[in-house]
């Protein structure tokens, strides 16, 4: 990885030998972004994301009160995350009371923890020093889930979007943070990459039915939503998710307030997601782009979009999930 803008939990340094070890053993591909993605347990990751990973599997202990958002990279993670936080913190920190809140001056990423993120960055991190609840954000499969996460009482919400939006989400996102790597690579070859699953992150369809099927399986532990759908309706889902963690009632102006707060539009003209940075360096307008529904019509031919379509035809057929778009 030669561009410096890219994230470390991109990267490959600071590798333990424990994951240089694993690591030899794996199947290996030249990815997207990175010079060397690794296949664990499934699922394609940088060195750095499966450091954090392994770490995470081995030492996050997770309490019955936790609530961990779950997502595929640009799904909707810090929408939900903004969304969250406000609600769970809607007495601390009054909406209505405008001003001050940590929204207003604090990008979602610094005010939920990213627990692979933070464990390549800090292998010794242990998350004992949030509030309770604890709220953290993951992108790990959920058969990748440490142990204490599936066997305790703590709760999911995870947001999956639809996957055209998805890629082309990150295909941006990618452009912006390495201009030259993406510029090398051809975005026909990534929708291919895409749609094979070796791409960082992927398969996707994997990492989004383990969590479809669990939801149903388990309704009380997982709760499914739609990036859609919060896109619709964000206050009727926002209540849904309320009523999921146990939040209690909410005033209906409460909730048009934290829609409004935690809306593109508001949280993308903050001063502190234009211009501000997160520790690791990146910029946090990266995560602010368009912000819409089908938004993928201006990046993908017909041909690339039909080429996606087919694979979430072949691989979600007959699971009962539909992407709206
Ligand atoms: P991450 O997984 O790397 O944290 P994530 O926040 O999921 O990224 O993805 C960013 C996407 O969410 C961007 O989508 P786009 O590229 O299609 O525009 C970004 O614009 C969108 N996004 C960020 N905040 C909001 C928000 N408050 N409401 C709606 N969409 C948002």
């Amino acid at each position: 990885m030669s561009s410096s803008s890219v994230p470390a939990y991109l990267g490959d340094e600071d590798l333990t030998q424990e994951t240089r070890d694993l690591i030899s053993s794996l199947p290996k591909e030249k990815g997207w972004l990175v010079s060397e993605m690794y296949q664990y347990q499934g699922r394609w990751n940088t060195q750095a994301l499966l450091q954090g990973i392994l770490i995470c599997q081995k030492r996050f202990e997770a309490k019955d009160s936790d609530i961990i958002l779950v997502t595929n990279p640009k799904s909707g993670t810090t929408w939900l995350k903004a969304l969250v936080f406000a609600l769970l913190n809607r007495h601390k920190f009054p909406v209505s009371s405008s001003g001050n809140h940590p929204l207003l001056v604090t990008n979602p990423h610094l005010l939920v923890p990213f627990l692979e993120g933070v464990y390549y960055e800090s292998p010794d991190s242990d998350f004992s020093g949030l509030p309770s609840p604890r709220l953290m954000n993951t992108h790990i499969s959920h058969l990748s889930l440490p142990e204490s996460v599936k066997s305790s009482s703590c709760k999911i919400v995870y947001c999956c979007r639809n996957p055209k939006d998805m890629f082309v989400s990150l295909w941006h996102f990618g452009k912006k943070l390495a201009p030259e790597e993406t510029a090398a690579y051809p975005i026909e070859k990534a929708v291919e990459a895409f749609c094979e699953g070796k791409f960082i992150g992927g398969p996707f369809w994997d990492h989004i039915l383990e969590y479809w099927y669990a939801s149903r399986e388990n309704p009380n532990k997982v709760l499914f939503v739609t990036y859609e759908d919060l896109k619709k309706q964000t206050g009727t889902e926002m209540k849904r998710i309320a009523e999921f963690l146990g939040c209690g009632f909410i005033e209906e102006e409460e909730v048009r307030e934290i829609v409004k707060l935690c809306s593109f539009e508001s949280l993308s003209n903050l001063e502190v997601n234009r211009h501000g940075k997160l520790p690791n360096g990146m910029e946090t307008k990266t995560f602010f782009r368009k912000g819409e529904i089908g938004g993928w019509r201006d990046t993908l031919s017909e041909s690339l979009a039909a080429e996606i379509d087919r694979t979430i035809e072949e691989k979600f057929h007959g699971s009962g999930l539909i992407f709206s778009s």
